[in-house]
């Protein structure tokens, strides 16, 4: 059945407070900038853009033409609203303020993951964009003013580019799901309010870093793989899509926990704060689910860099429940 509510309706209809006009024409400009990613994405090996540069990112992580491809798109895009002041990008090393001609409105903060699983690009796998807003102190920003905490969040989201294109959203008041309908360009929305489901019998996590993983998280897992066996007295199920924009979202749609621990390879985790964790934590959370370090709630964490990394436990509530309780017993 085809849906009549397109997002521009949706948001005029709903989007209520004082960040209302801003976030209405901040928004236009991210759904445009996803459209345009995921033209990109989708003709990518058509054009040649499915290879890497030979560069690196402020991560160290390789950079794929579409990596730099998809972030000039979202810097561009972005501009148009008047309301951007200062952008921060997995991409970039440091945040950029965006000139005085393009911020006469007012004075947000963008902050983004451009292509959030970029590794499975050339194998056809979904990937997605990442996106956060914050209220900025200044229309002139300095670091300091990017380093707040999750909770302070005006706005996260994500476009996944998979079977079909999706975005989905949260202003503060629940979880929208909008699919893009390539016919007319248009995003309609296809899963309102969504929610976590209460329980779940499938966990997200990459098995093979077993060995460096702190002992609560070996003892989640361990009984998940006990099964009906074990404490549990159920089967689990295990997913690892290596894209977390896809985990997460599957996770909203049918349940489940994803989980991207520290460990005694990465003592702070792989997964960034400001432009990963953050987001969807807020996500989750409005679905209602949780997010955790295994130590704190992820959107209390205070940050100390742009680019700094947490271990991310998010997902039902009483999964994650449950492992915060491991780590306090530990
Ligand atoms: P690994 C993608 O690079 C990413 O940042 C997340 O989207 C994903 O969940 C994770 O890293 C995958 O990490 O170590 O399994 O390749």
């Amino acid at each position: 059945m085809m849906q009549n509510t397109t997002i521009t309706k949706f948001l005029a209809q709903h989007l209520q407070g004082e960040h209302a006009v801003a976030l209405a024409a901040m928004l236009g400009d991210i759904i445009a900038a996803c459209k345009q990613i995921a033209v990109a994405i989708d003709s990518g090996a058509l054009v040649g853009n499915m290879g890497s540069l030979g560069s690196e990112n402020i991560q160290g992580e390789v950079q794929k033409a579409l990596d730099v491809i998809t972030n000039d798109i979202f810097i561009e895009c972005n501009q148009r609203s008047g309301y951007v002041a200062g952008m921060a990008s997995e991409e970039m090393g440091n945040f950029i303020e965006i000139a005085d001609k393009h911020k006469k409105n007012g004075q947000y903060l963008l902050l983004f993951d451009p292509l959030d699983g970029s590794s499975n690009v050339n194998v056809n796998i979904s990937v997605g964009t990442i996106f956060s807003i914050l209220k900025s102190p200044s229309k002139k920003p300095e670091l300091a003013d990017f380093l707040q905490p999750g909770s302070a969040q005006i706005c996260a989201g994500y476009a996944l580019y998979g079977t079909s294109t999706m975005l989905v959203l949260t202003t503060g008041n629940g979880v929208n799901g909008f699919t893009l309908d390539s016919e007319s360009g248009e995003f309609y929305l296809t899963h309102p309010n969504m929610q976590l489901a209460e329980d779940t019998q499938e966990f997200a996590i990459n098995m093979s870093n077993y060995r460096f993983w702190q002992a609560p998280v070996q003892r989640y897992i361990d009984e998940c793989l006990q099964g009906d066996e074990g404490s549990r007295k159920k089967d689990f199920n295990m997913r690892w899509v290596a894209s977390m924009v896809a985990e997460v979202h599957r996770i909203l749609v049918r349940g489940g926990v994803f989980m991207y621990p520290s460990d005694n390879k990465s003592k702070s985790g792989k997964l960034r704060l400001m432009y990963e964790a953050n987001p969807m934590s807020f996500i989750v959370e409005q679905a209602g689910g949780a997010a955790t370090t295994g130590f704190q709630r992820i959107l209390e964490v205070k940050p100390s860099g742009i680019h700094q990394r947490v271990p991310v436990m998010m997902g039902c509530k009483r999964e994650v429940d449950r492992i915060i309780k491991y780590f306090q017993a530990k």
